[in-house]
C-alpha cells in the first residue's frame, strides 16, 4: 500500500475514549490522585476533546452510567450538546451493573428476581440515554458469576441472563447495537457468567443480528492468540468491537501497546485481513484503560499513537507476495514479511497523517506546553466541579 493510502486509512479509524481513564482511579489498594484531573462528566469530556484535537482521530467518548451524569437540573441532552461544542461526540453507553451492593450475587443472572429486574431497569435507563445522545452502542459486561461450586446454578443462571438482556436489546433504539463483553475471571473466581468469545458469542446468537460480541484485549488467559478470536468472530459477522489495553498478568488495563505492541500488530493484520486485504474492518476501536500512577491525558495520546503505530505496520504487509509464499508453503517466507512490515519505523508516516490535517506532528510535546491544558489543570485545582462523577477507586 502506498503512503497516502496509508495515511488516509490512518484517519479513517476513529478510536473511542473511555471517560473513566480521565478520572482517578486505583487499585484495591489506594487512589493516587493527579492534581488538576478530570472530576466530572464536564472536565471528562474536556479532557477527550483535547486528545481529539491533538490526535484527530477520536471523536467519540464512552460514559459509564451512573459514574458519569448529569448534574442536577441538566440533561443527557445538555451533555451531548457540550460534547458537540468540544468537537466531539457521545459514544458508546456503559451500564454499570456491578457496583451496587444488590449485585453481590450477580445483576441479570442474579438468583433474585427483583434484584433483576433492578439490572434490567438500568438497561432500560441506558437505551433510553442513547436515545437521547444520539450514541449507538449499548456496551455491556457483568461482573457476574460465582466463587464456589454450587453456589448457584449455572444453567440457570444462563437462562436469566439471556432473557435479562433480552429486554434490554428490545429497548434499544432500532439502530442501537449490543456489545457483549466477555472477561475471564474477576471478581468471581469459580465461574463467570460471560467467561469467553464463544459464551458471548452464542448469548448473541439468541438476541439478535444487532448483539456482537466486544473484544477486551486485557480479558483472555495467557497465551490465548486473540487475532485467532478477532478473525473467527468477523467470518461470523459478529465481531462488535474492541476495548484496547495491555496487559501482563490479569486485567491490568495499561496503556495498550505498553507490553505486547507485537501482539496489537497481528490483530490489525487479521482485521485488514478479514476486511479487504486493504484497510481494517469497520468496527468500534475503543480504549478501555485505567491510569493510577501515569498522567491520564498523556497515557490516552500514547495509547492512541501505539494503536496507529500497529495499524500502519500491519497496512504495510506485502500481501500478495504473502499469499505467493503462503500457497507455496514458503513457512519463513512467509513470516518474513510480516516481520519486515513490523520492523518499519512508522512514526514519520504517522507524523505526515497528522499535520496533513493541521494537527501536531509529535501530539505528546505539544501537549507538553499546550497552553488550554495547563490553564485547565490549574483551574481545576481551586475551582469546584461542575457534577459529581466517582470513578472506579476514585
Ligand atoms: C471491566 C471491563 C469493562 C469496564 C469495567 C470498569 O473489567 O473491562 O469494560 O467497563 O471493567
Ligand atoms: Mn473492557
Ligand atoms: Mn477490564
Amino acid at each position: 500500500m502506498n503512503q497516502e493510502s496509508i495515511r488516509a486509512a490512518l484517519r479513517a479509524l476513529p478510536i473511542e475514549l473511555p471517560s473513566w481513564g480521565f478520572a482517578n482511579a486505583g487499585t484495591r489498594f489506594g487512589a493516587f490522585p493527579e492534581p488538576g484531573v478530570a472530576r466530572d462528566i464536564y472536565e471528562k469530556i474536556e479532557d477527550a476533546a483535547t486528545v481529539h484535537r491533538l490526535t484527530g482521530v477520536c471523536p467519540t467518548v464512552a460514559v459509564h452510567i451512573p459514574w458519569d451524569l448529569p448534574p442536577v437540573g441538566k440533561t443527557w441532552a445538555d451533555i451531548a450538546e457540550f460534547a458537540k461544542s468540544e468537537g466531539v461526540a457521545i459514544g458508546a453507553i456503559n451500564p454499570n451493573l456491578f457496583q451496587d451492593h444488590d449485585y453481590k450475587l450477580g445483576s441479570v443472572c442474579n438468583p433474585d428476581l427483583a434484584v433483576r429486574k433492578k439490572a434490567v431497569a438500568h438497561l432500560k435507563e441506558c437505551a433510553e440515554i442513547m436515545e437521547v445522545t444520539g450514541s449507538k452502542l449499548l456496551s455491556i459486561w457483568l461482573a457476574d458469576g460465582t466463587n464456589y461450586p454450587g453456589q448457584d446454578d449455572i444453567k440457570s443462571r444462563r437462562q436469566r441472563l439471556i432473557d435479562s438482556l433480552a429486554e434490554g436489546y428490545a429497548a434499544m433504539p432500532d439502530d442501537g447495537e449490543m456489545l457483549v463483553e466477555y472477561k475471564l475471571f474477576e471478581p468471581a473466581f469459580y465461574h463467570t457468567d460471560l467467561a469467553d468469545w464463544g459464551t458471548s458469542y452464542t448469548v448473541c446468537q439468541k438476541l439478535g443480528d444487532r448483539a456482537k460480541v466486544l473484544v477486551d484485549t486485557g480479558h483472555h488467559g495467557h497465551y490465548t492468540n486473540i487475532e485467532f478470536i478477532v478473525s473467527t468472530l468477523i467470518s461470523e459477522g459478529r465481531l462488535g468491537g474492541f476495548h484496547f489495553n495491555d496487559r501482563r498478568y490479569a486485567d491490568d488495563d495499561l496503556i495498550v501497546g505498553s507490553a505486547n505492541p507485537y501482539a496489537l500488530f497481528c490483530i490489525f493484520h487479521e482485521l485488514i485481513n478479514g476486511n479487504d486485504g486493504k484497510t481494517a474492518f469497520q468496527t468500534a476501536y475503543m480504549l478501555d484503560q485505567s491510569h493510577t500512577v501515569e498522567k491520564k491525558i498523556e497515557a490516552m495520546v500514547l495509547s492512541v499513537l501505539n494503536v496507529q503505530t500497529a495499524y500502519a505496520k500491519a497496512l504495510l504487509v506485502d500481501r500478495a507476495a504473502l499469499a505467493e509464499m503462503q500457497v507455496a508453503g514458503d513457512v519463513m517466507g512467509a513470516h518474513a514479511i510480516l516481520r519486515d512490515a513490523y520492523e518499519t519505523d512508522v512514526r514519520p508516516i504517522l507524523a505526515a497523517a497528522r499535520e496533513e490535517i493541521g494537527r501536531p506532528a509529535d501530539p505528546l510535546k505539544a501537549l507538553a506546553s499546550d497552553e488550554i491544558v495547563k490553564e485547565r489543570r490549574a483551574r481545576r485545582q481551586v475551582e469546584p466541579a461542575r457534577a459529581s462523577g466517582a470513578g472506579l477507586g476514585a
